[in-house]
């Protein structure tokens, strides 16, 4: 049983036809009230009633992160300030926010998504969640304070930060389920063994993370280390913050709220849509939000789609764990390489935990990719010797499978700053 079966549920069909009803209710609002809009869907010639299909959707126009930055802070905003009833920004730490204000029915429509997210996550009444994603102007905090709180948890916000607490609070309140950003996670995980505390004997059963890109990998290390099933929760500030979509028992991929979220698929390049299980960038439309719903807006996340039956009965499509981002993408030397696929080579390295930052720069003419990745005591152990021999391991694996010369720095454990939030894996040095 879903959270809201009628719609997570829904023979696609019917699913399909809410979809282009609502499109085109959302392509009029913001036609009539968005001079942005009303500018851009004149110059393409294009009205709400050219809707015949979804399909029609490719002859809108895409909107951009540029275009919320050149609205800074309102301009794209469909309703009257007070119409609005609350305001979150974006959590980039260059330049003007990205605003993402709510009206008090796009605040109860987050709650579902929230709630479908959760619950399909295995979160009941009765549960205990520390909430530790950070509380305020990100929408991690206050999206999964509501979910959580509409399906009845009791709900601890403890934000993020002051690590020590975290545990303690886990351990006295035996605190059942865990949100934050998977690194943070690792963090809370790794703390609690240094002060004699391991999670593993406490009450948590499960986690929700998202808001960063993380491995399969990662996935294993944070259930191995906690004892815990790790649930994945995507989602964005510009379409209203986490729950966009979210995983269910399967674990195969994480199922679109599609009631409330148009997504495609298209080539970065030509723009064209892709074919499902193809990769490329998703594009999503908003098509119930009323404050600052979005056409086409380009998320620059890679990521594939399937419409194959899930084993828990949802019929909502089913997107796979972001991969990359078109714009995080490193190119070394003339080499593609996405961090995540990095992350994924050290993750087949015994010798090592996942901690890890990426350094680009400059030696002479040449881009230089420095990989700090911190080794496992044992090694150090064993003395300079040892930590030469794994760091040209690893080097050599990295060179063999991914044809990209890197030159390897083992840290100590610990030796990394630690994450409390988004964790920082890519530092350019290159002269822009
Ligand atoms: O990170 C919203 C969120 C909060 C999602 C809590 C999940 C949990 P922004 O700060 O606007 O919003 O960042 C959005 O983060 O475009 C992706 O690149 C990345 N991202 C978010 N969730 C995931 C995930 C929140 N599960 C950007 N896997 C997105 C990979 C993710 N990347």
């Amino acid at each position: 049983m879903a959270w809201n079966d009628e719609f997570e549920c829904m023979p696609l069909e019917q699913m399909q036809k809410f979809q282009l009803a609502k499109l085109k209710e959302t392509v009029n609002w913001v036609i009539e009230r968005v001079p942005f809009y009303r500018k851009k869907f004149a110059e393409a010639g294009i009205k709400a009633d050219d809707l015949k299909s979804l399909a029609d959707i490719s002859k809108l126009p895409f909107t951009v992160k540029n275009d919320l930055r050149d609205n800074y802070p309102f301009g794209l905003c469909a309703v009257p300030m007070n119409e609005v009833v609350r305001i979150h920004c974006s959590s980039g730490t260059t330049g003007k926010p990205i605003t993402g204000p709510y009206t008090a029915d796009d605040l109860d429509q987050w709650a579902e998504c929230m709630a479908r997210d959760l619950w399909a996550a295995s979160l009941r009444k009765g549960d205990i969640v520390q909430n530790a994603y950070g509380m305020g102007l990100f929408t991690g905090g206050l999206g999964f304070h509501q979910g959580a709180s509409k399906i009845g948890c009791a709900v601890v916000p403890t934000s993020s930060g002051m690590t020590e607490r975290q545990i303690m609070l886990m351990k006295d309140f035996g605190t059942t389920a865990l949100f934050c950003t998977p690194s943070y996670a690792l963090t809370i995980a790794e703390r609690a063994e240094e002060m004699g505390m391991p999670i593993k004997e406490m009450p948590l059963r499960v986690g929700c993370f998202g808001a960063e890109p993380w491995s399969e990998a990662m996935r294993d290390e944070i259930e191995q280390k906690m004892g815990i099933t790790a649930m994945n929760t995507y989602g964005l500030t510009e379409l209203g913050g986490p729950g966009m979509a979210f995983e269910c028992e399967a674990r195969k991929g994480l199922h679109i709220n599609e009631d409330h979220f148009l997504v495609e698929i298209i080539d970065p390049v030509t723009f064209e849509p892709v074919a499902e299980g193809q990769r490329g960038e998703m594009v999503l439309t908003s098509i119930q939000r009323r404050a600052m719903p979005l056409i086409r807006f380009r998320t620059k996340d890679i990521t594939t789609l399937t419409r194959e039956r899930c084993a828990c009965g949802r019929t909502l499509v089913r997107m796979d764990r972001i991969t990359g981002r078109t714009d995080d993408m490193l190119i070394i030397n003339g080499v593609n390489v996405f961090p995540s696929q990095i992350e994924s080579l050290l993750s087949e390295i015994d010798e090592v935990v996942l901690q890890y930052l990426l350094i680009v720069r400059k030696k002479r003419h040449l881009d230089e990719l420095v990989i700090r990745v911190e080794g496992k005591k044992e090694v150090f152990d064993a003395g300079a010797g040892r930590v030469a021999v794994v760091e040209r391991k690893i080097s050599e694996h990295i060179k063999g499978v991914a044809g990209l010369g890197a030159t390897v720095e083992l840290v100590e454990p610990k030796g990394l700053k630690r994450s409390e939030g988004k964790a920082v894996r890519v530092v350019d040095e290159r002269p822009k």
